[in-house]
């Protein structure tokens, strides 16, 4: 009998999440055993959430992809033969050269996303496809730019306050984020406020989880928080709870808002937008005006709307309105994103794009693939992203990726929606197989890891086929051959702020770091530079399509990210909408029916559950699934347009119209 030898070595979670958890994982045989969340990092604090405690399960998944594969049968239908890498990169530099003397480099793309979420992994294939004058990919569109564009809008370059902070507030307002779900490493820091007799107030149309554990919980009719917050700033200044001398000295255009927009949100009409009733308007903006440090979190829902890019600027003055930024335990998180200050162009290289070429926004890929020409997309290239499932009007990206003359190249772990229709599929590590640095946008650490294990099979992780790719392209930027250590070096050479203190050599030591917090009192923009003021206005109706549809992140699931494991598809169950009681009566429908949710752009089956977790006229359903979870027509984003937010450029998924019938 042989004994496995363990040991037991740091990582960091490389999902896309607010915590970026530090790991302790267990490894023998060149296998990962155990992972445990580190108790020495202050905001993991040795637990982990139910995704990622049994991760073995996923690394060593039987369902993970273990060599390059070559489509042999139709797009979409998944039918592969395995083949070597040396085969996959020739016939890969084959078809980009040919589509680069065909079309243009311009009919190329390619792009990494959040699948992993590592400084290097993430950002190095930029640089390759600079490299080739490939079309530009903003990426992030389909989360968080509307919501970042809104934020600075109102506060320009200032970060959200290190989260740990809200310990010291007594009031703790959380605004369209559903923390127990997608971001429960705080819950203990605001339990901690709470014994402390701090209150939690969540904004929300869902009852999440999150608002089950709240003192109180308001449930706005979706899209309505920009009236919402505008009524708010209306009863603070007209009954003086602010010392507005204060927030003029750190703002700009007050006295405008003041004059031309607040006096048409007064509590009645903002209760006739957001369906809150006036009263409960007055309580929470004198709630919020008196607390002595009120914590504003505030969550990416909102900002998913055709107005959501002004909701979060409006939101985000609140905590300006009432003068809590320089109160311990006051201000407002969003993310941390902008606290950092690393040189990503030392990884990014737009330096090696010689000539400006278009940019395709990720929120609209499926138009990208199905209408662009002059030149058509004619090679696309995926790493750490499932578009055909995630992505607005995944009928048109799936019609798109269906094209014959489109060649595709998937690199995942598993054998997803999107890899289901590549030509080539490339098998990719998980992060615990890479050697990467990792900034949290949620909080204020960063944190070097190793490698935990060999790769498992033969996967690749983004870096190293990026690499590779460049090595037989003939590209021979240094960029491309540095090791990780160089990489961190680079990111540090020339970086700016409080990361601009880091070492290389602190980092390496694989220690999670922690940047100093500084209070800031940021210059609110009440006005933007424009001269536009926030202000409301009603989206158009369709009576034919009468509920509104809500989607967000499974609780077991990330996006689509666990499909792979079989424990957690089985916890998240198979995918629901919720119904208020008035509409499910309305329809016959009762839980656990049959049930279809439809609209002009398609119909999807799922299962019904009722209760009034939604206000009646909302529909919710909590989890990104592939096409074949569903009883027909998913996967869910069918049903969701490609209509951008106001401003930002992000997706609108939360402006969904859509019915729901029996069977
Ligand atoms: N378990 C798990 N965790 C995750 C993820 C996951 O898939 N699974 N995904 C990660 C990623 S990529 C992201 S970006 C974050 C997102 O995390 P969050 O910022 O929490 O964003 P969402 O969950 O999309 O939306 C938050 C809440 O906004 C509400 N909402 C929707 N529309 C409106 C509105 O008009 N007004 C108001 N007030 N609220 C509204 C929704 O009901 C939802 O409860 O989570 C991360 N964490
Ligand atoms: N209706 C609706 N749609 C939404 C949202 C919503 O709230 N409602 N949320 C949106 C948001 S916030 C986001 S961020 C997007 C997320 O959308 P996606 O980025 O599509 O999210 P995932 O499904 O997690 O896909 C990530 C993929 O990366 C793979 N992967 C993991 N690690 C690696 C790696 O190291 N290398 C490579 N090459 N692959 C890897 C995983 O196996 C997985 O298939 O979805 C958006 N879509
Ligand atoms: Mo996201």
């Amino acid at each position: 009998m042989s004994v496995t030898e363990t040991r037991i070595v740091r990582a960091v979670c490389g999902h896309d999440c607010p915590d970026q958890c530090s790991l302790q994982v267990t490894v023998g045989d060149g296998r990962v055993l155990r992972v445990a969340g580190d108790p020495a990092h202050p905001f993991t604090d040795g637990w982990l959430c139910g995704k990622v405690q049994n991760y073995e399960e996923r690394v060593h998944s039987p369902d993970r992809i273990l060599t390059p594969l070559r489509r042999v049968g139709p797009k979409g239908e998944a039918s592969f033969s395995p083949i070597s890498w040396d085969e996959a990169l020739t016939e890969i530099v084959a078809r980009w050269r040919d589509v680069q003397r065909r079309l243009g480099s311009e009919a190329l793309v390619g792009y990494a996303y959040s699948g992993h979420m590592g400084l290097i992994n993430r950002n190095l294939p930029r640089a390759l496809f600079h490299a080739l004058g490939a079309s530009q990919f903003q990426s992030g569109t389909v989360c968080d730019s509307a919501a970042e564009a809104g934020w600075t809008r109102a506060l320009g370059d200032t970060p959200g306050v290190d989260p740990e902070t809200v310990v010291e507030s007594d009031l703790i307002l959380c605004w369209g984020a559903n923390l127990a779900t997608t971001n429960v490493h705080l819950l203990p820091f605001i339990e901690r406020a709470r014994a402390r007799g701090a209150r939690l107030v969540v904004v929300d149309p869902a009852r999440t989880r999150t608002a089950r554990m709240a003192e109180w919980h308001l449930m706005p009719r979706p899209g309505t928080d920009t009236a919402l917050a505008l009524g708010l700033m209306h009863v603070i200044v007209r009954d003086g709870l602010t010392d507005l001398d204060a927030v003029r000295a750190s703002s700009i255009g007050l006295d405008r808002l003041i004059a031309e927009t607040l006096p048409a949100y007064d509590p009645a009409r903002v209760a006739a937008i957001t369906g809150i009733e006036a009263r409960e308007i007055e309580r929470l903006g004198r709630l919020y005006a008196t607390a002595r440090a009120p914590f504003l979190r505030i969550g990416m829902g909102p900002s998913r709307h055709a107005g959501g890019a002004t909701t979060i600027w409006t939101i985000a003055l609140l905590a300006s309105l009432v003068n809590s930024w320089a109160k311990p335990g006051g201000g407002a998180h969003m993310d941390s994103v902008k606290i950092w200050g690393w040189n990503y162009g030392a990884l990014r290289r737009p330096d090696l794009l010689k000539r400006p070429t278009r940019t395709i926004n990720h929120s609209l890929l499926g138009r990208a693939l199905t209408e662009y020409d002059d030149p058509p997309i004619a090679a696309l290239f995926i790493a750490a992203n499932n578009p055909a499932v995630t992505c607005p009007d995944s009928a048109r990206v799936r019609t798109g990726l269906a094209r014959e003359d489109l060649f595709t190249v998937v690199h995942d772990l598993f054998l997803t929606d999107t890899a289901r229709y590549a030509d080539i599929v490339l098998p990719a590590t998980t992060a615990l197989e890479t050697d990467d640095l990792y900034r949290s946008y949620g909080t204020y650490y960063v944190q070097y890891a190793a490698r935990s294990i060999d790769p498992i099979g033969e996967a690749r992780s983004n870096a190293s086929l990026t690499a590779e790719l460049a090595a037989r392209l003939g590209i021979d930027d240094p960029v491309f051959t540095r090791s990780p250590r160089e990489h961190v070096a680079a990111l540090l050479a020339g970086a700016t702020g409080p990361t601009g203190a880091l070492t290389v050599e602190e980092l390496l030591t694989g220690n999670p770091v922690k940047l100093p917090w500084g209070v800031r009192v940021p210059l609110a923009r009440f006005e933007a530079e424009d001269g536009l003021l926030p202000s409301w206005s009603e989206p158009a109706a369709d009576p034919r399509w009468p509920l509104h549809l809500l989607t967000g992140p499974g609780h077991f699931q990330a996006h689509t990210a666990y499909e792979g494991v079989e424990r957690l598809r089985r916890r998240e169950g198979r995918p629901t909408c919720l119904l208020h009681p008035f509409d499910a009566e309305a329809r016959g429908i009762r839980a656990g029916d049959e049930v279809t949710i439809a609209n002009d752009r398609g119909a999807v089956g799922l299962w019904a559950e009722v209760g009034a977790g939604v206000p009646s006229g909302t529909v919710l359903v909590t989890t990104q699934r592939s096409r074949a979870a569903y009883r027909h027509g998913g996967p869910l984003n069918v049903l969701v347009g490609d209509g951008l937010s106001d401003f930002g450029a992000g997706a609108t998924y939360q402006d969904t119209r859509i019915d729901v019938r029996r069977g």
